[in-house]
């Protein structure tokens, strides 16, 4: 073989000089056996903007305009620049398609992380972001501070619509909490179909709405098989007069999350994300992408309130890497943490409700509010509530007294002498941290 067959190193060039409106995708890579890092970053760069494996025989005079290069690399780290044109604007699914396509997959690369990326204000300019976000406190619950507090039915499966409604949300409703939520894997079933579930949980709010005088709501799961049934259930859930819905994010798809939000816009709600599936591709530390990137994401789209995590319940992801992702949620510009997260200006784009949940309940409560550094969150409480050994509207009593002590700067103990579901709560729980 006399000729030249493969151009990666094309792809590379430490003197590169950087645009104003490049996005900047910060890697950690390994290189597999026999491979060396300019081996490795050639391929990142090239196969995930215009290169391919081979050397090609005509070029488009184009090429200098879309190639990408890996412009710094040190100890397992690189940072690739792409020019905007690369992307089609206000496209997640193309930018994915790109920056987390077929490069996870070479051969070449042992692993491969997304650890966060740059995303420059022409391309943030493409997006509509959240309708809401943290806003949803002040707009929706007509409440100047947080926590957003919500409840999940547990067992996650088993309760028909009425029983979900009745038992759980009008119980939990009643007991000062503000929304019922759907699990993640309660969609449509058969003992629980989505329509009556909605109309149930419609009858119930209103029953508490009007005895407690609080506005109460629902994070209904409109995850479905297809786009028209998602779009059927979006426009149910609004008939029914529920300023949110929720969606499973990333089971559901880029695309359908980009659909969520036209619809929140054009009928004024909010979007819920849970992120069931994620810890597939975020929680190896070397491989997939971090949590903190993909919440960028769903931001940029514009989910309003995204799941991450607790730092002391019984999922993985440790107070840090929450607390770094909280600022990139919450801010609208961040600096960098050195490979932990980029520096990242968000302009117009609204800020994104944390929400807290897994292995919850009232005795870590403030250790929540401690590593999220404030009580504007959302918070979740399945088990920990309906476990209550006096049942779900005492759980739920005890979950907002939690709360009010925290505001009032006072130890839970000393609060649960005067306050009797607390007191039950931490009888049963302490600061047990689930695992
Ligand atoms: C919590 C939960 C949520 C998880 C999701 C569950 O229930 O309903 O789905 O919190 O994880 O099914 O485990 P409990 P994350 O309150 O009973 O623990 O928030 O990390 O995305
Ligand atoms: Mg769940």
């Amino acid at each position: 073989m006399s000729e030249k067959i493969e151009w990666y190193h094309e792809f590379i060039d430490k003197n590169y000089k950087l645009k104003k409106d490049d996005i900047k995708v910060l890697f950690y890579y390994e290189p597999a056996e026999g491979i060396t890092n300019e081996d490795a970053i050639g391929r990142i760069a090239s196969e995930s903007s215009s290169g391919t494996w081979t050397t090609l025989t005509e070029l488009p005079k184009l090429l200098p305009k879309v190639k990408a290069y890996a412009y710094e690399y040190d100890n397992n780290y690189v940072k690739i620049a792409y020019p905007i044109i690369d992307f089609e604007k206000g496209s997640v699914p193309g930018l994915a398609s790109a920056i987390c396509g077929n490069i996870f997959g070479m051969k070449a690369l042992k692993n491969l992380r997304i650890i966060d990326a740059e995303l420059p204000m022409e391309y943030i300019k493409g997006f509509k972001g959240p309708k809401y976000g943290i806003d949803v406190i002040k707009k929706i619950f007509k409440r100047k501070s947080g926590p957003v507090t919500s409840v999940v039915p547990k067992p996650k499966i088993g309760y028909t619509a009425e029983e979900h409604a009745k038992k759980v949300g009008y119980a939990v409703w009643t007991g000062g909490i503000d929304c019922c939520k759907d699990d993640e894997n309660l969609t449509s079933q058969s003992f629980n179909k989505f329509e009556t579930r909605v109309k149930f949980l419609a009858k119930y709010r209103d029953k508490a709405m009007k005895e407690t005088g609080e506005v109460k709501d629902a994070f209904i799961n409109v995850t479905s098989p297809n786009l028209k049934e998602f779009e059927k259930r979006v426009k149910l859930v609004h008939n029914y007069g529920f300023k949110y819905f929720m969606i499973d994010m990333v089971v559901s798809g880029f695309t359908t999350v980009g659909t969520a939000v036209e619809l929140a816009y054009d009928y004024n709600m909010a979007i819920h994300g849970h992120r069931a599936m994620h810890s597939m591709f975020t929680r190896n530390p070397k491989h997939g992408m971090t949590m903190l990137f993909l919440a960028k994401l769903m931001r940029l789209i514009g989910v309003d309130q995204i799941h991450t995590g607790t730092g002391v319940g019984k999922l993985e992801g440790s107070a840090e890497s929450i607390m770094a992702m909280e600022k990139m949620l919450m801010n609208q510009e961040v600096d960098k943490i050195e490979n932990v997260r980029t520096s990242q200006k968000w302009g117009k784009i609204k800020p994104v409700l944390p929400f807290s949940s897994g292995g919850l309940h009232p005795g870590i409560l403030p250790q929540v509010f401690d590593i999220y550094g404030t009580t504007d969150i959302g918070l979740q409480v399945g088990g920990g509530t309906l476990g209550h050994p006096d049942g779900a509207e005492a759980g739920a009593k005890a979950v907002m007294q939690a709360i009010e002590a925290y505001k009032q700067k006072i130890s839970l103990e000393e609060y649960a002498e005067k306050h009797r579901e607390l007191k039950r709560a931490l009888e049963k729980w302490g600061s047990l941290k689930p695992i």
